[in-house]
């Protein structure tokens, strides 16, 4: 019964390796030539002993030196094939672990693409990096290792026992107690080994995690003078690590002389034996030789059975992080048959949504949220940090699904759209700007691939950013990023905004696009955008009256619901919230722009 646990758990820790192995599939031919090349490698290793015995026992007993030539000849004749078989090996196995590393992270990549914001949210962009490196190369390296290994074992010690047992069955008894003993020390070793190696890899983590937040958050540590403190962190995550590498590692050093030690006793054993049976004529001194060779390419064997099984066992927490990565379903589908018409009027209705983050609890987001946005207006959503206006727009182009109630775009509901047709009709300015390195140019045409010189000189113009792009050094080429310039908070916004532009899709967000701008850019920059727009659905969140005065119609929403919905001068004179905010921004920006 406990046997039968064990080898049910044993088959449990290595399916994680079956499902990726799965990948491999396309490299059969590889991995057929891997162990048919190792056969012949095997093969030829287990001549040399017998063609050694044949010199030992005729050719130096007879003192035949023509006859310990040939045969001298021969063994390196055979050698030499060895050698090609085990090049063989190594390359197709190696090629065939390189493509499935590949094809592996080609899969997480692609899976990480259809992922949703939700998705997102769960497995860190630091974690999934992580992932697709570092833990793709670990299982990679098993692979190759299961290949190679798991044919050459088996090989060699089952092709020796029959070589040991046809030379002299009686001998062969010996291994009757050597392997029982042999398989014992190893299962010691590696339940003991298991455990720390998953632990290893737990710290491996650790350290990766406080590096890369450090080295993600580093100006902040200088900034707050925290450089002492995160030493000390980092300090202990390595130290930890390296403790519990020393450990493992010390158990995995007492396998080596534990084998050494009964190998070296199998051999006494067999000089013992043997000799009294060469004594007696039973059987002659090449024999013995020979046999003491295949008892060693047995063991051998063995061991390397254990070293597979040890990176198994550090492959095990890698494998099962990938896994956790293909295995995560993407939150928002498609629909299988989406709706084919284009977005092109750029009408938007929220008809009583409510919208809760995926696994958060208590109160939801956005609650009963109902409006309409006619095709052409000018909409602000106007609420204090943390209302919920980013989540309300994240809503249209469907980052998120609602929870309830529903979104029309052009009187479709959003998810009735394949996501292509849906985001290429919506243009997003997102809270947060992300720039990609490359020239300036690549990162305004990155809104439209196809746009000519002129188009992403008009977006950039209304922008408001192409006079400060064609005064710097080399103007609309210019790189940003690593190697490149950097921009200020204001410059990275309106270019943002230019990326966003030159597509010119029928509805356009901007997310708090201009809370870096100042306020005289601002009102030429939404006079510009407007003017080049034309008849655009636009929704502008912003915190500031200044910037939302002249829409056509503000939404003013607290704790995730609407408070009022008009314009100006009717909110102004209908909701106390609102007339609250003018009057706490009145002598500022109000007074500015009004
Ligand atoms: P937001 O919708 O981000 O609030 P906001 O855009 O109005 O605020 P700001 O002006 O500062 O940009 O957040 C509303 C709530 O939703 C807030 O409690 C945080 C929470 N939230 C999440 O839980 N996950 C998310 O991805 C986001 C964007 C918000
Ligand atoms: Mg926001």
């Amino acid at each position: 019964m406990a046997t039968n646990n064990w080898i049910i758990r044993t088959i449990q820790r290595c399916d994680f390796m079956l499902k990726l192995l799965v990948h491999l599939r396309k490299y059969w031919k590889l991995v057929l030539l891997s162990p048919t090349c190792m056969m012949i490698e095997v093969g030829m290793d287990l001549l040399q002993p017998l063609l050694l015995a044949a010199i030992v026992d005729k050719g130096v007993a007879n003192g035949d030196i023509p006859f310990i030539m040939r045969t001298g000849l021969l063994m390196v004749g055979i050698a030499i094939i060895g050698m090609a078989g085990g090049m063989g090996g190594i390359m197709a196995s190696s090629f065939a672990a390189q493509g499935f590393g590949a094809d592996l992270r080609w899969q997480l990549f692609k899976k990480v693409q259809s992922f949703s914001f939700a998705n997102l949210d769960e497995l860190r962009t630091a974690s999934l990096i992580t992932r697709l490196t570092n833990d793709v190369t670990q299982v990679q390296q098993t692979v190759m290792m299961l290949l190679r290994a798991f044919v050459r074992a088996p090989l060699l010690s089952i092709g020796g026992l029959v070589m040991a047992i046809s030379i002299n069955a009686r001998l062969a008894l010996i291994l009757l107690v050597t392997m029982p003993l042999l398989a014992l020390s190893l299962w010691v070793v590696i339940n003991k080994a298991f455990p720390l190696f998953m632990e290893v890899q737990r710290r491996v983590d650790r350290v990766n995690a406080v590096m890369r937040e450090n080295l993600v958050g580093v100006r902040v540590i200088k900034a707050f003078v925290r450089a002492a403190k995160e030493k000390e962190r980092f300090g202990s995550a390595n130290e930890s690590l390296r403790d519990i590498t020393t450990r493992a590692s010390r158990v995995v050093a007492l396998q080596m002389p534990l084998m050494m030690l009964l190998m070296n006793l199998s051999i006494v054993a067999i000089i013992w034996f043997g000799g009294i049976q060469v004594n007696t004529g039973q059987m002659t001194v090449g024999e013995v030789i020979a046999f003491i060779n295949y008892i060693t390419q047995i063991l051998f064997a063995l061991m390397l059975v254990a070293w597979v099984l040890m990176a198994f066992s550090r492959a095990k927490a890698s494998a099962d992080r990938i896994n956790e990565v293909l295995d995560t379903e993407a939150l928002i589908r498609e629909k299988p048959d989406p709706v084919v018409s284009k977005i092109n009027k750029g009408e938007i209705v929220f008809d009583r949504v409510s919208f809760q983050y995926p696994g958060a609890g208590g109160a939801p987001v956005l609650q009963d949220i109902s409006f309409t946005v006619s095709p052409g207006e000018t909409v602000a959503i106007l609420g204090g940090t943390g209302a919920g206006k980013t989540s309300l727009v994240n809503l249209i182009p469907r980052f998120f699904d609602v929870t309830q109630g529903r979104v029309l775009v052009d009187g479709v509901d959003v998810r009735d759209y394949s996501l292509k047709t849906l985001r290429e009709g919506i243009g997003m300015v997102p809270q947060e700007t992300i720039l990609f390195s490359g020239s300036i140019e690549d990162n305004i045409r990155w809104g439209k691939e196809d746009a000519t010189g002129e188009e992403i000189e008009a977006a950039a113009k209304a922008a408001q950013i192409h006079d400060f792009i064609v005064n710097l050094p080399d103007g609309y080429q210019t790189r940003l990023g690593q190697r490149g310039i950097n921009l200020s908070g204001g410059q990275k916004q309106r270019l943002a905004i230019a990326r966003a532009l030159v597509a010119k899709p029928a509805v356009l967000i901007f997310d708090d696009s201009t809370s870096a701008v100042d306020t005289g850019t601002e009102a030429c920059l939404q006079q510009s955008v407007k003017d080049y727009l034309g008849r655009c659905t636009r929704i502008i969140i912003a915190q500031k009256i200044s910037s939302v005065m002249r829409a056509d119609k503000i939404i003013l929403l607290e704790n995730g619901k609407i408070e009022g919905i008009g314009t100006h001068e009717m909110l102004l004179a209908k909701s106390p919230v609102y007339q609250d905010i003018y009057h706490s921004q009145w002598g500022q920006e109000a007074v500015v722009s009004g």
